[in-house]
């Protein structure tokens, strides 16, 4: 269905079916056993990975209606996607054997000698950061020399710029760049992963030209504190004047936040925080009493689109994290809302009407992930409640016969399902419900650092 197609009243009904079919907020009867909770969510872990294994074992991503597999990087050169980024999730979940299969997979296929282009950002938030996560679990050198030999890959895209942006796609053999015509999520989410590699190895090129990309970007802030999400990796300038919290611009300001967490760099803290202010300032609107945080102009802070994604859930865990507590709770109320409204949030909405502009969502994490950064900040079951609403809701629309799927259409009973699986659900929300409703051990929550991609970055506790 076309945005545009969506009336008033597909948008009523689908608030109607939300409620009367349960696809709303889940009725609990008395207190909610977390631990049971918990058990359902390895249950299903598990139970998903076993249809990976026997219909799409190395291939990139699965789809769970047709047991068929795609290709996510490159058309038939399949990077085990996927698999990399379950591992880490297999073992908080203390699954040993799948875990140590899916390792044994990396040391014996895993090759990035290929003569194809990749996208850099995806491959390190998704690639170079689930080797990374699955070597701090169990130490094996396979991984960070994998980790390594794929970073050093993709550091050509930000050699081949003047300023240290990196190009969107190199060739893994050649190292071959193209497209300058990049944004801030794609040339600023690595320096969680290139610094953990760095204090890894020792050698300190992967940090220092995660964090060169950054600080240009954040010189060129406007008077108000705002950047545009656009920007060439040639000329070093912004592209558009659309400053963004989600598409283009998301795990930027994460990353910002997450080189203090990691690295104790209180330059970059402080440029996180102000970012966030800059935002509540003159992003921060209110619609029917719901807070969203539409693209303003990054000069005048004039409302240049008034639809938000999803993906922009990510911003009431980060503003919670930083130190904007009220402001957090105020957004996540807002996806809360939304969920309660039609079961799940769909992938864009109309910020001025709180209407779906698509029917479509891809299996999307951040409004469990934002549930998570809130929790940890002071344990208040509320945010658990919303994230296990967020799992029944995934559970009852995206189960298919081999595992979870993307959704086509949310205004149906039951809502239509696509056929994929993003390499994302491996390691994002199945690890967000675990670390809130098991509290595993193998892991020190106080400790917990998650990338973008939710890959543990911090926090094991030592076998
Ligand atoms: O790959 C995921 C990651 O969280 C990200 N952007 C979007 C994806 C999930 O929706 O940075």
């Amino acid at each position: 269905m076309r945005l545009s197609s969506l009336t008033r009243r597909t948008a009523l009904a689908l608030v109607g079916g939300a409620l009367t079919t349960g696809a709303g907020r889940a009725p609990q009867a008395g207190p909610e056993d977390w631990g049971a909770l918990a058990a359902d969510v390895r249950a299903e872990f598990r139970w998903a990975w076993q249809a990976y294994v026997e219909k799409a074992w190395g291939r990139d991503e699965i789809n769970p209606v047709s047991g068929t597999a795609q290709s996510f990087f490159i058309d038939g050169h399949d990077l085990g996607l996927s698999l990399i980024e379950a591992l880490d999730t297999l073992w908080l979940m203390e699954l040993d054997a799948e875990f140590q299969a899916g390792v044994d997979w990396v040391r014996t296929e895993l090759d990035f000698d290929i003569d194809g282009d990749i996208q850099v950002f995806e491959a390190n938030i998704r690639l170079v950061g689930g080797l990374l996560s699955a070597h701090l679990a169990c130490g094996d050198p396979v991984l960070l020399d994998k980790a390594r030999d794929l970073a050093d890959r993709l550091l050509k895209a930000f050699d081949a710029s003047p300023h240290g942006l990196p190009y969107r796609y190199v060739n893994l053999r050649t190292g071959a760049v193209r497209d300058p015509e990049t944004n801030l999520a794609e040339i600023g989410t690595y320096i969680a992963e290139f610094g953990v590699l760095s204090r890894l190895t020792g050698d300190s090129k992967y940090h220092a030209a995660a964090r060169r990309a950054m600080l240009h970007a954040l010189k060129l802030r406007s008077p108000i504190g705002l950047m545009a999400a656009n920007i060439h990796a040639e000329t070093g300038q912004f592209t558009s004047r659309n400053a963004s919290i989600d598409v283009y611009a998301d795990s930027f300001y994460e990353y910002l936040w997450d080189a203090w967490e990691l690295f104790g760099d209180a330059e970059l803290r402080d440029a996180a925080r102000e970012c966030l202010a800059a935002m509540i300032a003159h992003q921060g609107k209110r619609y029917d009493g719901l807070l969203w945080f539409p693209m303003v102009d990054f000069e005048t802070g004039a409302v240049t689109n008034t639809s938000q994604t999803v993906l922009g859930a990510y911003l009431a865990g980060l503003l919670g994290q930083a130190g904007f507590r009220a402001e957090g709770d105020d957004f996540l109320k807002t996806y809360e809302t939304m969920q309660d409204r039609y079961g799940i949030v769909p992938e864009s909405t109309e910020v001025t009407t709180g209407r779906p502009r698509t029917l479509r969502t891809g299996l999307r994490p951040e409004v469990a992930d934002a549930c998570l950064n809130l929790w940890l900040g002071d344990r208040d079951d509320v945010y658990r409640a919303i994230a296990a609403t967020h799992y029944r809701n995934m559970k009852s629309s995206s189960k298919a016969a081999y595992g979870y799927t993307g959704l086509t259409d949310l205004s149906t009973r039951p809502m239509t399902q696509g056929d994929n699986c993003p390499g994302y659900w491996w390691s994002e929300q199945m690890k967000y419900y675990w670390l809130m409703f098991a509290e595993p051990k193998r892991i020190d929550l106080g400790q917990l650092v998650l990338s973008t991609e939710a890959n543990v970055l911090r926090g094991f506790v030592p076998a």
